[in-house]
């Protein structure tokens, strides 16, 4: 079959002098203990990857049970389970726990676990640097959550945490300090992690692999990690202005002092269109391989998967103000971000066809990892459609913005 057909491998001499200089320092410790010590100080991809897979099971509890209380809430009108105050703190650590210590790590996992044995390297290139950005996610993670024992409660301005709803005259708890140095916390550990699997990715590769011959879910992480690098540093920018506005007397978001609250808008949602393929590349890398495994065939298509995968990476930054539509950010501007929105379903949609081309004629077999990987498939297409139609946005007229003077 044509795709199977690749060059022979082609071993330059600088490969093995690659693989010879790493450092072997860190992998001469005894690795495979089962005490609780060995895990704590364990430097192991593997290790670490399950470290992140159970922490984020822990927090998809938390999620879970912040997710029940929003439904008891609502489930019938008038509901008492939640005071108002409380729903908006259960509501907004919700999102942030589902976004940022559940799928986030649940994908660094994954990738911790799988791309060193996806290209034949013994370990990521920075075994300690990866323990470390484990600790410190972790460390961000618990220090979110202290905030409902000592901040007064959970932040309660949304996971997207708009201004002025996130000022101090709107919510006076600390709990939108803790989640302005919390998530600058675990943005250092994500990226820290990043830089870590990227120069995995590019230099650790088992000699003969080039760049096309990686299994497209160490792809899928790979772009990812990309996006991590460059999104996060602008949420923290955003994060770091917030926390002198409230702790420091700072304006950058106060009206009343002339500023434009759209700033935390666009800062934010620069990071957080991104941050949707951030947490979608990965699971798309796993269906993936799960697919191609279960049709007994070669992933259909597998250069323009990796190279719909990074058109993804590069349009994702393109669409960020659909996030903003009714924010009174003109009709042009409107029309653009529809335009660009609708544009990134191409790459999404030749995902989709390269997969089904993949099960065409294929010897299925319907293990629970393929149900799974069908039902995203299923999803995701459903979900890819409703995003192109909902992208068509009828332009508000430009508002500007009340102030308390007025
Ligand atoms: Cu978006």
């Amino acid at each position: 079959m044509a795709i199977t057909e690749k060059p022979p491998l082609e071993i330059g001499p600088g490969d093995a002098v690659r693989h010879a200089e790493r450092p072997l320092g860190v992998f001469t410790r005894p690795q495979g203990g089962r005490g609780w010590r060995d895990w704590l100080s364990t430097v192991d991809h593997k290790r670490i990857g399950i470290l992140y897979g159970v922490s984020a099971m822990f927090f998809f509890l938390v999620g879970g049970v912040e997710a029940l209380l929003i439904r008891l809430q609502l489930a019938a009108p008038d509901g008492s389970v939640l005071s108002a105050d409380i729903y908006n703190q259960v509501y907004t650590m919700h999102g942030v726990t589902m976004v940022f210590l559940f799928v986030m790590p649940l994908a660094a996992a994954f990738a911790n676990y799988f791309i060193p044995l996806q290209i034949g390297a013994r370990d990521v290139a920075f075994p300690r640097l990866n323990a470390l950005s484990f600790w410190i996610w972790l460390s961000g993670a618990i220090f979110l959550n202290t905030s409902w024992l000592v901040g007064g409660g959970g932040a309660d301005c949304g996971w997207f945490c708009y201004s002025t709803n996130s000022g101090v005259a709107f919510s006076p708890s600390h709990g939108v300090d803790f989640y302005a140095i919390g998530l600058q916390i675990l943005g250092i550990a994500s990226l820290v992690s990043a830089i870590n699997l990227i120069v995995t990715c590019l230099n650790l590769r088992a000699p003969g692999m080039t760049l096309m011959r990686m299994p497209v879910m160490t792809w899928m992480l790979l772009i990812t990690q990309f996006l991590l690098l460059f999104a996060l540093p602008v949420i923290t920018v955003a994060l770091f202005l917030l926390m002198f506005d409230r702790l420091f007397g700072a304006q950058f978001f106060n009206p009343d002092a002339g500023a434009d609250p759209l700033l935390w808008q666009h800062l934010f949602w620069i990071f957080g269109h991104p941050e949707v393929y951030i947490l979608i590349l990965p699971a798309f890398g796993v269906v993936s391989e799960v697919i191609p495994t279960f049709s007994r065939k070669p992933l259909f298509g597998y250069e323009f998967m990796v190279f719909s995968g990074i058109a993804i990476g590069f349009m994702g930054w393109g669409v960020w103000a659909h996030h903003m539509f009714v924010s009174g950010i003109g009709p042009i501007s409107v029309a653009a971000f529809s335009l660009s929105t609708m544009f990134i379903a191409v790459p999404t949609g030749v995902k989709v066809l390269n997969w089904l081309a993949t099960m065409w004629g294929g010897k299925l077999r319907f293990t629970v990892a393929m149900k799974f990987a069908v039902a995203t498939v299923a999803m995701f297409t459903i979900g890819g459609l409703s995003g192109v139609t909902h992208s068509v946005a009828r332009p508000t007229p430009t508002t500007s913005w009340p102030t308390s003077t007025t």
